[in-house]
């Protein structure tokens, strides 16, 4: 990998106050040496220091700039950075990069600044990988997660979890080449219980990744229902505005209506849909077959059901589509007299929420049922480690597949040296994580993602 100079511009494209250009590599001082003009020049400032000047090319004022100038090893990359502060138009921006560009450095890819942090041991690879996740985040919960894993949290524990093995290994190694000798304080039974204690940490982080992958992504949520009964009122509660057209007529909602929405840090992928009935109607029949589709797609069911009349064959039949599904079955219209039998419902060991999607009552005790289902409060309020990347819970699967291996290798009576080959393996996929044990494709993909000038 070659370190030349490289630069990018680090701000959203667009109209704002201030754009940021970035610039890191051997000759980033230099550089700006080369272009910014302020009291002193940029090679004889203190690092870590800010400076007021102007970019110029060819004699020509640019820009007027905040310049912040920073030598290795103590910046993001690890390398000699400017920073280039200018006036935050598309045009002036542009032209401030030029000149950079101009005066030597190279336009950076996307995520080249992290992929050199990373290479430069500034960071491990999860680390990086949190970098991205910080600036994707939807949610606030999503964004503190990933915050505490660009701190190292889960790069500690991997590093802790990784020495352990190394050291069951190192004491299994010595099973094979002496032994006779006395050399060894662990019988392999013991080693086999440390073994064993390792795989609960593997699979106490595996299941974290249950919470972690809906912190994420978010959950794919269908609310359905027959026509009329609050469906597409309950989506605009969600969504906070009329995004879904409310009238008094069945059959309103035609077509699928999407919404992302966030209930306190957990996102809803909403999708409304058409109210299910029989219909001669074309498009109703359509869109009652995209509902059903949603409905077979879905993580989560919330099937509506209006309280103020009684349960009629369509809800019957919307009930039998709900077989095997994650439901909240919803009672609405609480705000009028309840004709519904709800303790039919009940007794089909669906949770149920009555709630007045009129006046909103009951819609707090929703949200905190779809919360309850899907995310494991304890895990969140106890600060433990959450795996959100589906690449990290690759690498503990297959982590976990050879420890399992490795203790019925065990158990079988097999011998210790076809116990190390399955250690040997648990110790390189926890290395995938951190980057120790990854090919340089796997590292340039991740990299990839992020955006230029990060
Ligand atoms: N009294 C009362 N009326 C409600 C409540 N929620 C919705 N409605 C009314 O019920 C009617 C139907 O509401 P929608 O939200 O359009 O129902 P929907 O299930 O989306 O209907 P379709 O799109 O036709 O399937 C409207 O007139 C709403 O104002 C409620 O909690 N109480
Ligand atoms: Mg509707």
């Amino acid at each position: 990998m070659e370190f030349d100079t490289i630069a990018a511009i680090s701000t959203p494209i667009g109209t704002g106050a201030v754009s940021a250009i970035r610039i890191s590599g051997k000759d980033a001082v230099k550089i700006g040496d080369k272009i910014f003009f302020g009291k002193k020049k940029l090679s004889q400032c203190e690092s870590h220091t800010a400076h007021y000047g102007e970019i110029k090319y060819n004699e020509k004022t640019i820009d007027m700039v905040l310049c912040l100038v920073m030598k290795g090893p103590n910046t993001y990359t690890g390398e000699d950075t400017v920073e280039i502060f200018c006036h935050g138009g598309i045009v002036v921006t542009k032209n401030v990069l030029e000149t950079v560009l101009a005066a030597g450095a190279r336009q950076a890819l996307g995520g080249e600044f992290t992929k050199r942090a990373f290479l430069n041991g500034k960071m491990d690879l999860s680390q990086s990988e949190s970098i991205i996740d910080i600036i994707n985040a939807k949610s606030s919960l999503e964004k503190d997660i990933a915050i505490n894993q660009a701190g190292g949290t889960l790069q500690k524990n991997i590093f802790a979890l990784r020495q352990e093995l190394i050291e069951i290994s190192a004491n299994m190694m010595a099973f094979i080449d002496f032994p006779d000798e006395d050399l060894i304080n662990d019988t392999t039974e013991t080693l086999c219980e440390k073994m064993k204690l390792c795989l609960e940490k593997v699979e106490k982080l595996l299941r974290s990744y249950q919470s972690g992958r809906i912190i994420r992504d978010g959950i794919n949520t269908a609310i359905v229902g027959k026509p009329n009964v609050g469906k597409s009122s309950l989506m605009n509660i969600f969504a906070g505005c009329d995004k879904s057209i409310v009238t008094d007529i069945e059959g309103t909602t035609r077509d699928v209506v999407e919404e992302r929405v966030d209930i306190d840090g957990i996102i809803l992928n909403l999708w409304d849909t058409a109210g299910i009935r029989q219909s001669d109607d074309k498009v109703e029949s359509i869109g009652v077959l995209k509902s059903k589709e949603k409905l077979s797609k879905a993580q989560l069911v919330i099937a509506v059901f209006d309280g103020s009349i009684p349960l009629s064959s369509e809800d019957e039949e919307i009930i039998r589509l709900l077989e095997g599904k994650k439901v909240i079955a919803v009672i609405n219209k609480t705000d009028l007299e309840e004709k519904i039998d709800k303790n039919y419902i009940e007794s089909l060991g669906i949770p149920t929420i009555s709630i007045s999607a009129l006046s909103e009552k009951g819609i707090d005790e929703l949200k905190g049922k779809i919360k309850e289902m899907f995310i494991d409060e304890n895990l969140i309020s106890s600060g433990e480690e959450i795996i959100t990347n589906a690449r990290h819970f690759e690498a503990l699967t297959k982590c976990k597949n050879s420890l399992c291996q490795g203790i019925s290798a065990f158990e079988t009576g097999l011998t210790a040296d076809m116990i190390s080959i399955d250690l040997e393996n648990a110790i390189s996929s926890l290395g995938e994580i951190v980057g120790m044990t990854v090919s340089e494709e796997i590292v340039d993909t991740i990299f990839r993602k992020f955006c230029v000038g990060k």
